[in-house]
Order: C-alpha cells, then structure tokens, then sequence
C-alpha cells in the first residue's frame, strides 16, 4: 500500500465501556507506536454504567468478581463499599481505571457512528459520525454493548402524553427524585432486571405519589442479598483477587457460582429443599447458577424448583391475587435472565403501589393523561417510565449503515430489497467465535453475538487477549487483511446452534433468545449467544490461536 493512502488510525475502537477501556488497555500496552483511538457516543466512559442511571440500578454480579484483574495495583488501591455496587460506585470505578492510564486522551467523546464503508482496494474501514467527521482505520474493535440499544414499546397514542415519559436508560440528568417525583403519579411499563429495579427503588421513596406497574409477562426474581463492605472486610477481600478469578476461570459462566452436579431427583425431599433455602438465603447468583444439575434441561426438576419460589412470593406478598399475577405462568424459574431484587415483591403490599396484569387488562393506548386499558380504565400518570429494555446483542449494530465487503449491509429486515445480500438478515448472526464475522474483514469484536456473555468482564478480558494477540499476528506477518472463512463460520454457527438446541431456556422468548417484539425483524428465537460454557469457548479459541489462526484468511 502506498504511504499516501496509509489509514489515519491503525485500529479503532468504538465503544468506551468495559470492552473498550479493556481493549485500548491491552492493545495500547502491546502496540506503544499503533494509532489508536477510541470512539464513543456518550460524553463520558462507562457504557451501560454510563447510560443506566435510573433509581435502584445495581449491579448483581459480585463486584469483586466483575473488576478489571490487569491491574493489581488498582486493585489493591480500589475501596468497594458494597457487595453488589450500586450504578455510580462501578461508574466511579471505571473512571478511576481510564485516569489512571491516562486513556481519555485517546478517547473521543459525543461521537456516534452513524456509516462504515469496507474499502477493498487499501484494506481499511471508513467510517462517519452523525457530524459528517471521517475516521479511516486498518482494524477496528466492536465495543458496541450487547444491551445499548433502547427500545420503546409500540404502543398508540405514546406522543400524545403530556407528562414526562422517558426510558430507564436515558434517565434525564435534571430528575431530582425527591423533588420531581414527590407527590406524584408515576406508571413504569417492563418487569425486566431494569423495571424491578427501579420499582423496587422508587416504592421506598417515602415521597412517591403512587406508582402504577404494567406487567406484561410476570418475571422470576429472587433476593440479591447486598451487604456493605467495612474497611477490615476490604483489606481481607484484597488478599483474595486471585483466588476470585482463578475460580471464575473454571465455572460455566465465568461467575462465582456453578451448578451442583446433582440431579434434583437424585436427593431427597429434604436434601432438595435444605440446598435450595441456602441458595436463596445466600447473596448473588446462586439461586440461579448453583441449583442441581437438571434445572434447566429437565422440566420436572425445573417444575419443583419453580414451585418451591412461587411460595416464596406468595410468603412475601400480603394480596393473594396480587401475587398470583406476580408469578410466571408462561415460562419457569431460569428461564430468562433472573433479576435479583431488594424488596421488589414488598413494594406490592403498599398502598401506593398498583400492579396492572396486562395478561388480563391489555394496554389499548396511551393517551395525553396516562394508560388506558381494555377494560376501558385510564391510569392517570405524571410521569411514565419504560424499563422495555433493548434491542439486544445485535441491536447497536444494526443502527449503524454497514456497507461491508461488496457493498453488503450487515442486518436487513424481511421485505427489503437488500434482504438477500445482508450478512445477518433478521438479527440472526453468522460469526467466527463470536470474535469476527463473514464480510466484514478486518473487524474484531468484545462481547459480540455469539460469544458467552455470562460475568461481562470476565468475557472482556478474554476477547481483549485474543484480539492483541492477533493483531500482534498480523503485524509479525505484515498482514493488512483478515476475514473469517466460510467454512469456519459455519462450523461454529452450527456449534451454536447445536449448543442453543438443549436447554430449557432456549425454548423462552427473551433478550436472549433474541426475541424482542418492538424490533422488526426479531418476532422469531433465534441462537443469538453461545449457550455452550466459557470454558468450551476459550478452548475453542485457544484452538484456533494455536493452529495459527486456522478459520482465518490473510492478506498482506
Ligand atoms: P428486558 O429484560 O428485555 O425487559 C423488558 C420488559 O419490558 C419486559 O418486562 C417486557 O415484557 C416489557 N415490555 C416490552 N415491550 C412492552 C410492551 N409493548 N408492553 C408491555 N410491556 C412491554 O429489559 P431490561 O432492561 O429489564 O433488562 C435487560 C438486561 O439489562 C437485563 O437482563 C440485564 O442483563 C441488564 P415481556 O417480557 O416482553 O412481555
């Protein structure tokens, strides 16, 4: 290539939370003389720790289990107060990470992708922000978030409401709780991790007018169980990084916890029970990960465990009726993804808090004063809240115009005319370990469709180590070109595939499974993660490496 057509950037990173601040770490630190440069949409680094600051938003991983581990250093300087850190401590945390490295001078912020263009001809990705500015690069890392595409529900009559209506991830910085909500009625429209969150939250507001829950499909939830970490907890929770990650290292999901290898059946009643009430009365992840073996491959077993926590809300829950509508009929315990609450079920033995069953009083619209449902009744509103969650894992993507290798667009719906050529028609993606993807050479991606999401950051640090290393590859090779080849994508997109065939909650309609009615073209499940463990994946991956990046084609 001659020097005059030389990219302005060797790699560029789009995204600046955890997947980006962890791949310009590693790549910065591996490439001192590379050209690189991190673009983000927001005006600050974070992520979905940046966007989500609505009320309750809390992370309900082990916070000493979701850290960075490249920089012991930080790690022992790193105060956490809480077991699960609430959405401005782990902001705090990310912060520290890019000041520390002096990273944000490589960072540019209020800048949103809106076109990529693959040029053929000298190997590189242009691509153009919202403003019209162009960004010529070699390589480039996909940041994007598997949850930071919004969607709002479509419902009649939305525009017409003349209270203050916004998603939970787009909370409005001016909101003052005590001061704008005091007094007055709020309706939140989701029971997903984010709406039982903020409902939780905003139930405890000794200010709240009366908050009105539309629930459409009732969502299992079980106790996060946080506690506050004194200063001699801390220093003793220093000593044992190590140890967290070491054991991250070797479950399923990259979490503390791990299925018990028995089967449900296998134990007595009493044994059943006695293992589940730990589970429930422990922090975390347990009640969902560390339950026996057949949980979600069995239905009988699933069947017992979910009895055994429709009591639980039933225990918790002073309205009969009301709890009954607060327990999935339609899908068992594990299925979806679990929310761990803080007093979500209580909130509903308050006077002000009203649960509206959309199972059997559908929303027909909203209107310029509320909610209206098909019994005719109109839920006076204030302000309205939607925790309908996002366009996931393929959805940032597809908001961006990709004219790939050939001129291909990257997500086409059904009924367009580009349909046929689109790599990725529907949302239903074809990829190279979840790390590449066909036609779109020169791309690497961090938490990508296809890889195991599980504890987030675990998967970061590993995608981010396999990115340097092969860009390191490429580099010793004089390479400028890569692309994942047919026959690899679709050995692994089957490998997928057949991973997402087992398993109970691959029969459920979620974010998961892909499915999200607000999104044209997501009406059908689809595997859109890999459902098989991490360990697999890293194997899979080492694989590749060490076969010299077999499943790649190169080009100087
Ligand atoms: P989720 O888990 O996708 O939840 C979205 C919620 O919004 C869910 O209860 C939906 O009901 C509800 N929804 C969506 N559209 C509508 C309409 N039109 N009417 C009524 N209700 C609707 O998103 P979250 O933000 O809570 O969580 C996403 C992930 O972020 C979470 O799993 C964590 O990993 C972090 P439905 O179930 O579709 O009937």
């Amino acid at each position: 290539i001659p020097q005059d057509t030389q990219p302005a950037y060797d790699v560029l990173i789009i995204g600046a939370g955890l997947s980006g601040v962890c791949s310009l770490y590693h790549i910065r630190k591996r490439f001192p003389t590379w050209r690189v440069k991190v673009l983000e949409a927001g005006t600050d680094v974070g992520g979905v720790w940046y966007w989500n600051r609505y009320p309750g938003c809390q992370i309900d991983t082990e916070s000493l289990s979701y850290c960075f581990s490249f920089d012991k250093e930080l790690l022992q300087e790193w105060e956490w107060t809480e077991s699960f850190a609430k959405q401005p401590e782990t902001q705090r945390y990310i912060k520290r990470v890019t000041e520390k490295h002096e990273m944000e001078k490589d960072m540019k912020f209020n800048t949103r992708i809106k076109s990529a263009h693959w040029n053929d001809r000298d190997h590189t990705w242009t691509f153009f922000d919202e403003e019209g500015e162009e960004y010529v690069t070699r390589f480039f890392v996909s940041c994007l978030g598997f949850l930071s595409s919004p969607t709002l529900p479509k419902i009649p009559g939305i525009a017409d409401f003349r209270g203050k209506a916004f998603h939970t991830s787009r909370w409005p910085g001016d909101i003052d709780i005590s001061r704008d909500f005091a007094g007055k009625k709020i309706g939140i429209i989701g029971t997903g991790a984010t709406g039982i969150q903020t409902i939780s939250a905003l139930s405890k507001d000794p200010s709240l007018g009366s908050l009105s829950v539309f629930q459409r499909t009732a969502n299992w939830s079980a106790p996060l169980r946080n506690t506050t970490i004194s200063a001699e907890e801390m220093m003793i929770a220093k000593g044992g990084y190590d140890a967290i990650f070491q054991r991250c290292a070797t479950t399923p999901a990259g979490f503390l916890h791990e299925a018990d290898p028995r089967k449900s059946l296998e134990v007595t009643p009493e044994a059943r029970v006695e293992h589940w009430e730990k589970l429930y009365n422990s922090p975390g992840f347990g009640k969902w990960l560390g339950v026996f073996s057949d949980t979600y491959t069995d239905r009988e077993a699933n069947d017992m465990y979910s009895a055994f926590m429709a009591d639980k809300i039933r225990q918790r829950v002073r309205d009969p009726l009301v709890a009954e509508s607060l327990i999935p009929k339609n899908h068992g315990f594990g299925t979806r993804r679990v929310p761990l609450e803080t007093g979500y079920f209580e909130a509903f033995n308050k006077d002000n808090v009203h649960l509206v069953d959309l199972q059997k009083t559908p929303i027909s619209r909203v209107t310029n004063l509320g909610i209206e449902t098909d019994d005719g009744q109109l839920h006076e509103l204030d302000i309205l809240i939607f925790a309908t969650g996002f366009d996931a894992i393929t959805g940032a993507f597809g908001a961006i115009d990709w004219h790939a290798k050939d001129g291909r667009p990257l997500i086409v719906s059904r009924g367009s005319e580009r349909y046929e050529s689109a790599i990725w028609p529907d949302h239903r993606p074809k990829t190279f370990l979840g790390l590449s993807a066909p036609a779109m050479p020169n791309m690497l991606m961090v938490l990508g469709p296809h890889q195991p999401f599980g504890n987030g950051t675990r998967s970061i640090e590993h995608a981010s180590a396999f990115i340097c290393d092969m860009l390191a590859y490429c580099h010793d090779k004089g390479y400028t070109y890569f692309e994942p080849t047919t026959g690899a994508v679709d050995l692994w997109t089957e490998h997928v595939f057949d991973c997402g065939k087992t398993g109970l909650m691959n029969e459920i309609d979620s974010w998961m499974t892909g499915v999200n009615k607000n999104v044209e073209g997501k009406t059908e499940r689809t595997v859109a993660r890999y459902a098989g463990s991490a360990i697999n994946y890293r194997k899979w991956c080492a694989d590749c490496k060490e076969k010299g990046y077999e499943g790649f084609v190169f080009l100087e």
